[in-house]
């Protein structure tokens, strides 16, 4: 069965300070309630790429101090600036124990690949850990062929890729071509389709309040039972839009603070929240929770 990995909510409060309580109580959620088999810890749903090195640091002790070794958890450590992606690796695995650390490929600057390949070789050099790569071409501009990402295959150290883009091609070519390689789908619109290519595992944010349909999708296309896993996936997807007219981050937050975590505010420069988007996320949970 193809794993549920949920990208990990962080809570801060209307200061940007990180809400060590709550993020104990979203880890608990999503063990308890969620019941996922994983977590993705500093991702962008963790909006990683704001925060400094020692928030980051704590973010990952608390995780891995609620988690223990319930579930899986895969640290994020990718950073523009690869001395930290690489104290955060040393930090992760040798300090707190995290098997799996992943890296967002290097974004801002045109890197040619040459020189991404060296950010995620230098990265893993030092640590004895998997890693993930993280492609997320929308965002960080940084789209990989087929024989790029042989390429970065061919180090043992790095064992698979989360996938988040729409291209099915490319990814059931990744599939076939690399079936040792651990492929995880990065977006929960798509986790139909990305199921039905065979996937390793699902990381996504959504999965903080819709985990059960994401479950559900996973069981039926493993089940051949695609009549459900369409049926699922619509739900899903009406649940998705609106969360995405509301609000991304937002809504997530609101929606699990309606459900009794208080996840405080996203952090600036990202909006803090309008008592509109409260009454939608209010709303969505009597809905689809
Ligand atoms: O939030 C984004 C940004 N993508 C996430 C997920 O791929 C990111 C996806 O779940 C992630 O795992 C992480 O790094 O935290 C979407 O939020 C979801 O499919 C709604 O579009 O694109």
């Amino acid at each position: 069965m193809a794993q549920l990995i949920t990208a990990l909510l962080v809570p801060f409060d209307e200061q940007g300070k990180l809400m060590e309580e709550s993020l104990r109580q979203v880890v608990e959620y999503n063990i308890t309630e969620n019941k996922v088999d994983g977590l993705y810890v500093g991702g962008s749903t963790g909006e990683n790429f704001m925060l400094d090195t020692t928030t980051k640091k704590n973010i990952f002790k608390i995780v891995k101090e609620v988690a223990e070794d319930r579930i899986e958890l895969i640290a994020q450590v990718g950073s523009l600036n690869i001395y930290e992606a690489k104290e955060l690796a040393a930090y992760v695995v040798n300090e707190l124990g995290y098997q799996k650390i992943s890296s967002v490929t290097p974004f801002y600057y045109k890197f040619d690949f040459e020189e991404i390949k060296n950010y995620y070789f230098e990265i893993v050099k030092d640590v004895e850990a998997e890693l993930i790569v993280y492609s997320i071409p929308a965002l960080t501009g940084v789209n990989f062929s087929e024989d790029q990402f042989g390429e970065l295959f061919e180090n043992p150290k790095i064992t698979g890729v989360k996938y988040t883009a729409g291209d099915f091609y490319l990814m059931e070519r990744l599939r076939s071509r690399f079936p040792d390689k651990l492929m995880y789908s990065g977006f929960d619109e798509m986790l139909l389709p990305a199921a039905a290519v065979g996937i390793d595992g699902a990381i996504g944010s959504t999965f903080n309040v819709n985990a059960k349909r994401a479950r559900q999708i996973l069981t039926a296309v493993e089940g051949n039972d695609l009549a459900t896993a369409r049926k699922v996936q619509a739900e899903t997807n009406d649940l998705i839009q609106k969360i995405l007219a509301n609000g991304l981050y937002n809504t997530l937050k609101l929606m699990l603070t309606e459900k009794g975590i208080d996840m405080g505010y996203c952090h600036l420069p990202m909006k803090h929240y309008t008592n509109e988007q409260v009454e939608v996320a209010q709303e969505l949970v009597k809905e689809y929770m």
